[in-house]
């Protein structure tokens, strides 16, 4: 009897026990989650992936608290479809519609389905979009800048914005508040075209004596701040950013969204402005890399990565948040300013050791810096040649927050939280690249289709791997891409060819 006494409290106490730690392992499962996402930076362009003329203290201490990749991926060699790849789960080339957007674009992301913040919202999550957009807002009519820009970020699963539409060199360079442009006083309405000069403004072309930066390239419409833009705009000047400012303002907003909602889950998507077009760095970064405003700019972005740090380890939430850092694509050195960034590179190579760039199939497209800093989760210091990509980031949050995907959700996005917590050193199977044409990446071995775009883009001096023939690479010699060995292994390029083509018409990876 006694003894019977004994077991049920001992029965008792082991259920509440077990339910205690239940209850902290689903605590455990929703720590903050904070992306921030760069543009346009290098794989090379970061100290600790070997840069040693621009140094990047911030981002250097960000890796060695957590794991650093060395096969981190955007989807794309440009922004808008690698931002919307990360933010659907599903492969941009998928989708029409997904190509660098126009500053006046409609949302290209379609309201009714699963997207990285709504799931996030469902587990409980609040969730904020900080910085650059480039994804479009508005329905087909195109934005109303004067009155509701929806839908937008909120119709995708952003509780709250703070947004630069499109691209610092994209009128109209205004910050977006949740659904208004911010700042603006409804007696100087905005204009925006994208297709005429409005009225008689001066514009790059017409007087590039009023500019304080002079295109190399395209920029030559509206005068914004003394800097050419595309797009043509007028109006709205208590609503104009200031271009020295962009990097403290985001950065503020950024950390202002992290305290106020600091007693509960919640997800960031911080997408910088550094280092895109045009580059103007805060006075305090001015001059300070010998690099020019490129390495300036890449500076501050270090900056910008130390300040939500530090906002962390001042709310001590940093053992309870994943911060995620990497860029939506590769690096470009002249994107269309005279801003001296070739003249003044000294030597640096913003893709490190990899070939191409920005805009380009090589793997300097699309290979990107990629730190996952994930404290009780990731062995600090860990650097980990796991094939990942941003894709997955949907899938591998969705299995954290135990959020079932139906089958039509984020279709290419795996759960990877294993490779992102550098205990898998394998990652995925493959991964498809994204640029003028598709490649792929499996055991090593590097395809890309045949292409008959040009082989070098002379205005930003990229090469961007196009070629009529298959390409083929073995990455485990060359990760420099440079002897093309596909007639010497017909069998893997066959093999790779009908890999990637089986992936198209299934309309989906993930099974
Ligand atoms: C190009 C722009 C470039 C940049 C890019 C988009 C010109 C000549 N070039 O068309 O400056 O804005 O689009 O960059 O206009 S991305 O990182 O947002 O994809
Ligand atoms: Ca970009």
């Amino acid at each position: 009897m006694k003894s019977g006494l004994l077991l049920t409290a001992a029965v008792c106490l082991s259920i509440v026990a077990l339910g205690q730690r239940m209850k902290k392992t689903s605590a455990e499962k929703r720590p903050n989650i904070i992306l921030i996402y760069a543009d346009d930076l290098g794989y090379g362009d970061v100290s600790c992936n070997g840069a040693v003329k621009v140094r990047t203290p911030n981002i250097d201490r960000l890796a060695s608290q957590g794991v650093r990749f060395t096969n981190g991926h955007a989807s794309s060699a440009t922004c808008t479809p690698s931002r919307y790849s990360l933010l659907t789960g599903q492969y941009a080339w998928r989708k029409k519609g997904t190509g660098i957007a126009p500053g006046n674009a409609a949302l290209i992301i379609d309201t009714t389905i699963t997207t990285l913040p709504a799931m996030l919202q469902k587990a409980g999550y609040t969730t904020g979009a900080v910085g650059k957009w480039h994804l479009g807002i508005g329905n087909n009519n195109g934005p109303d800048w004067n009155g509701e820009l929806r839908p937008g970020p909120l119709e995708i699963g952003f509780n709250y914005c703070w947004i630069m539409p499109a691209t610092a060199d994209r009128v109209p360079c205004v910050y977006v508040e949740n659904h208004r442009v911010a700042n603006l006083d409804p007696n100087d309405p905005i204009k925006v075209s994208y297709k005429a000069p409005i009225g008689d403004e001066p514009t790059g072309k017409k007087n590039p004596e009023l500019l304080v930066m002079k295109s190399s390239q395209g920029h030559d419409n509206a005068i914004v701040n003394g800097i050419g833009r595309i797009g043509f705009m007028q109006g709205g000047t208590s609503a104009l950013w200031k271009d020295d400012l962009i990097a403290a303002t985001l950065t503020g907003k950024a950390q202002h969204f992290i305290e106020e909602n600091k007693a509960k889950p919640f997800f960031l998507y911080f997408a910088t402005h550094d280092i895109h077009v045009p580059r103007v760095p805060g006075k305090e970064f001015v001059g300070k890399s010998g690099m020019g405003v490129r390495g300036d700019a890449i500076l501050q972005l270090d900056w910008t990565v130390g300040q939500i740090m530090h906002t962390l380890d001042s709310l001590h939430l940093t053992d309870n948040t994943i911060l995620v850092f990497t860029s939506d694509n590769g690096p470009v050195v002249d994107d269309g300013y005279q801003d001296q960034a070739v003249e003044l590179l000294n030597g640096h190579k913003p893709g490190g050791p990899l070939r191409g760039g920005k805009y380009s199939n090589f793997d300097a497209g699309t290979r990107v810096p990629f730190i996952v800093r994930w404290p009780g989760e990731a062995e600090p210091g860990t650097i980990s040649s796991a094939l990942v990509s941003q894709v997955d980031l949907l899938g591998s949050f969705a299995a954290l927050t135990r959020q079932p995907l139906k089958d039509q959700d984020a279709p290419d996005s795996f759960d990877m939280l294993t490779a992102f917590t550098g205990k898998d050193k394998k990652g995925r199977t493959s991964v498809i690249e994204h640029a003028g044409a598709l490649g792929i990446i499996k055991d090593n071995w590097k395809y890309i289709e045949p292409n008959n775009g040009p082989r070098l883009d002379r205005s930003v001096n990229i090469e961007l791997g196009n070629d009529p023939a298959p390409q083929l690479y073995d990455l485990s010699k060359d990760l420099g891409e440079q002897s093309n060995v596909a007639v010497q292994h017909p069998d893997i390029v066959k093999t790779l060819s009908a890999e990637l083509q089986a992936m198209k018409e299934a309309g989906r990876s993930r099974l």
